[in-house]
């Protein structure tokens, strides 16, 4: 197999593309789909403040490593969720590739600041761990990024994660949340601007980007995952993609060219700051301490505060699960 871009021996393969690649021309390949991916959807400038959201799996810090490349000023946010031998690694992760980049990392622990972990979460509230896990690190996100005064706030969702999520939304038609399944969520009263830099890239190349860029990450599984329904929509998509590929990036990218603008959300919510923490919600209290209080078994003045399952499901729904819970490695390597 040659390079498709300089004819010298490839290392990766990129059957979407019907492509190969050597090393340097990989990663030339892989910043530049992120560097089109911001510039469709002018998803911020050179003077922005970026703050990755990372997990320490291959998306995250594979998209933190591009942008710090690319010269972005990209900081980067881990949220400890407690779980176990899991979390204590990925933080490890995440700190040596700050340190030895000499980024900006900022941490926030869910125990330290909140009163509750992940599992525990999972334990006494009514919800799935992973939907409050959702729910925290989306409050978390926006909080922390506003009180350290950064103007976006970027995943690692990639083409296979919006794929998935896609799916999921269509076989239910939840019209409103294929209406958010954008890659840029403009800012709101309070909310920050959220973009997906990698909506361009499948799992199989951030992969390979972290493999050929020598960037250590977790592989394992968070182990909370079990029964997630999301692996279900990524299991189909694969199927899929393996006889005919090019489904996922069909599947998703049409989807942002001719379905998105049939989506596009009319209604204006109304937003205004939670009288407990004054993060933007449409009720009294917002569904982060709603549901936080229900995991401490605190009252918060309004005997029905408990977030319903919609509420829920509609402050997770554009948080699809990384790609880095399939473990990942560098399958796909030549
Ligand atoms: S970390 Fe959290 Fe994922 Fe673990 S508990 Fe579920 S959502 S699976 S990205
Ligand atoms: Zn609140």
């Amino acid at each position: 197999m040659r390079c498709r871009r300089c004819k010298g021996p490839a290392v990766i393969e990129v059957r979407r593309h019907n492509a190969a690649f050597c090393r340097d021309c990989f990663v030339h390949h892989v910043r530049e789909q992120v560097r089109r991916a911001i510039e469709a959807f002018d998803m911020f400038g050179p003077r922005d403040r970026i703050l990755v959201a990372v997990s320490g799996g291959k998306d995250s810090l594979a998209l933190w490593d591009v942008l710090l490349d690319l010269g972005y000023d990209a900081g980067g946010l881990y949220v400890g969720l407690g779980i176990g031998a899991y979390s204590a690694r990925s933080a490890e992760f995440v700190r040596t590739f700050a340190a030895e980049r000499g980024a900006e990392l900022l941490e926030v622990d869910l125990a330290e600041e909140f009163g509750f972990d992940i599992p525990t979460a999972g334990r006494k509230g009514s919800r799935s761990p992973c939907s409050v896990c959702g729910l925290s690190k989306r409050y978390v996100f926006n909080r922390a990024a506003l009180e350290h005064g950064y103007d976006v706030i970027a995943t690692g969702h990639n083409l296979d994660d919006e794929a998935a999520t896609l799916l999921g939304n269509t076989l239910r038609w939840q019209t409103d949340y294929i209406a958010r399944q954008f890659p840029v969520l403009p800012s709101e009263e309070g909310l920050l601007r959220k973009v997906k830099p990698l909506y361009r890239l499948s799992e199989l190349e951030t992969a390979g980007y972290a493999f050929l860029r020598g960037i250590d990450y977790v592989v394992e599984e968070c182990p909370l995952v079990a029964g997630n329904t999301q692996l279900r929509y990524k299991e189909a998509m694969n199927h899929l993609e393996a006889t005919s590929p090019g489904t996922k990036a069909q599947f998703f990218l049409s989807f942002l060219e001719r379905g998105a603008p049939l989506f596009a959300r009319q209604d204006a919510v109304d937003l205004r700051p939670c009288e407990r923490c004054g993060q933007p919600t449409t009720g009294r209290f917002c569904a982060f301490c709603r549901a936080r209080a229900q995991v401490l078994g605190e009252r918060l003045g309004d005997p029905a505060a408990a977030p319903t399952d919609r509420e829920v499901a509609a402050n997770v729904s554009e948080e699809v699960l990384p790609a880095e819970i399939y473990g990942g490695g560098a399958e796909g390597l030549a």
